[in-house]
């Protein structure tokens, strides 16, 4: 097993393409098939689990997500700029309908903001994008505004993790650049929207006031005190909990122009490649490492992680991006399904759930738009099929308790419905209602610029 960072090991080329996995798809029959699945689990969660956060596909009841025995119609959110683009244009106006009807955020309970932000806020904005229905909008605004004080409270700007909707009590000051940098386009969605600029400079303000903090070596750690900006952690990671933060600098230029989102951008992407890229057997990996000294902490890759491809090669970076893209592509074809956590240096795993993640589809999506090589079409659609054959529940698609045995759990989460069924129907469909060449989708998949109305 050859380890070594990269550039010091001699021929490091990029993995040979996989085979694809059916040659000569008809790729509009497959997307026919995903809209299927997509109405067929919307039909169960419309009987059984009606504006509720989500369903247990299992056995057929429903669970709440942030706020214990509340209920704030989370996938149904999730799920709706992804009926709209299937055209299932009467599920999309139910959803829209049990919003106006139902959704009242003045809730006493405690929220997780950066969750809070990338499903509900973006979910909201998507669907508005997509009807323009100004009560979407407003939701969308009057939920932000609940979010606000989490920002507002730290010197830094650095939000707290958790807030209470209806009182604004604070909690969680020891937070993570995730969920301090991943806001920028929702908030700034709605400051254009509003022409109010608060959401957009408090999110600025938080990814700057993080990148600001980054070591001699352009590192980041991964444990933040928001109040004090001290450190809590030597970790340097591109998995959770850092990972969308790096997207987000990109994402404030790609759908803003902001020129210093870019400049933070290509600095971290500079020290990133330099110190945590290796060559681990036949593929190129991101290892965790010390912030200040770059020395080498773990090889452990979290699935998370493997949207990371899809955003090297957005950033300029292609044969990098490429190249890690295809390693997490091996793994599905080691596992059948991708785990949670995987070792290279042993090639084991290293956590054996599955949580239905939509990561890998995301990256090859990205490729997909970016070169239209077919070679990311076929990743998809094997991570589609890996996903129908394994996750398939009774009521719905359900995580995977172990991926050796392929048992399942009794849960699906709301990205579920905004994220990869949405993947897979772009890249299949040649979709009416989706510009593929002028587009933005958020971390969670909302697509806030690119509906064709
Ligand atoms: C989603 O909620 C978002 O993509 C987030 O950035 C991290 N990953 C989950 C889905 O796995």
């Amino acid at each position: 097993m050859i380890i070594g960072r990269r550039g010091l090991i001699a021929g490091g080329a990029a993995a040979l393409l996989p085979l694809p996995a059916e040659a000569g798809e008809n790729w509009r029959v497959l997307g026919e098939d995903v809209r299927a699945e997509m109405r067929w689990a919307w039909n169960h969660y419309r009987k059984r689990a009606w504006g509720k956060d989500q369903i247990t596909p299992v056995s057929g009841g429903s669970e709440s997500f942030s706020i214990k025995g509340h209920h704030l119609g989370l996938s149904l959110i999730e799920a709706l700029d992804t009926l709209w683009l299937m055209e299932l244009d009467k599920e999309f106006q139910d959803g829209v309908d049990w919003i106006k009807a139902h959704l009242d955020f003045d809730v006493d309970g405690e929220v997780s903001v950066f969750e809070t932000i990338i499903r509900l806020v973006g979910g909201l904005l998507s669907a508005w994008h997509a009807c323009g229905d100004p009560v979407l909008l407003a939701k969308a605004k009057d939920l932000a505004d609940r979010l606000m004080p989490s920002f507002e409270a730290s010197p830094l700007g650095l939000p707290h993790r958790f807030i209470n909707l209806r009182t604004g009590a604070l909690r969680g000051s020891e937070t993570n650049p995730a969920e301090i940098g991943s806001c920028i386009t929702e908030f700034g969605t709605l400051s254009k929207a509003t022409a109010d600029p608060r959401y957009f400079d408090a999110a600025k303000k938080a990814l700057v006031s993080m990148f600001e903090r980054r070591s001699k070596i352009g590192l980041l750690a991964d444990r933040i005190d928001c109040m004090t900006g001290e450190w809590k952690s030597r970790r340097a990671t591109i998995g959770p909990p850092s990972d969308s933060y790096y997207e987000y600098l990109w994402d404030g230029w790609q759908l803003f122009g902001d020129v210093e989102c870019l400049a933070m951008y290509r600095a971290c992407t500079a020290a990133i490649l330099q110190y945590q890229e290796v060559e681990i057997g036949d593929h190129f990996w991101f290892v965790d490492v010390d912030f200040e000294t770059g020395g080498k902490i773990s090889a452990e890759q979290d699935e998370l992680s493997s949207f990371y491809g899809g955003l090297l090669a957005q950033g300029g970076n292609r044969r990098d991006g490429e190249a890690y893209t295809r390693a997490w592509d091996s793994v599905a074809d080691r596992f059948g399904i991708l785990p949670e956590g995987y070792d290279p240096e042993t090639g084991k795993t290293s956590h054996v759930t599955n949580d239905l993640r939509p990561e890998l589809a995301d990256a090859a999506f990205n490729h997909w738009l970016i070169d239209r090589r077919e070679e990311w079409r076929h990743m998809i659609a094997k991570h589609y099929r890996a996903m129908k054959r394994w996750n398939r529940a009774e009521y719905g698609y359900a995580v995977m308790a172990d991926v050796t045995t392929k048992k399942q759990g009794d849960h699906c989460p709301g990205y579920w419905w905004s994220e990869q069924m949405k993947y897979y129907w772009l890249a299949f469909a040649d979709c009416r209602r989706f510009d593929y060449r002028k587009n933005y989708l958020s971390t969670e998949g909302n697509v806030l610029l690119g509906l064709k109305r």
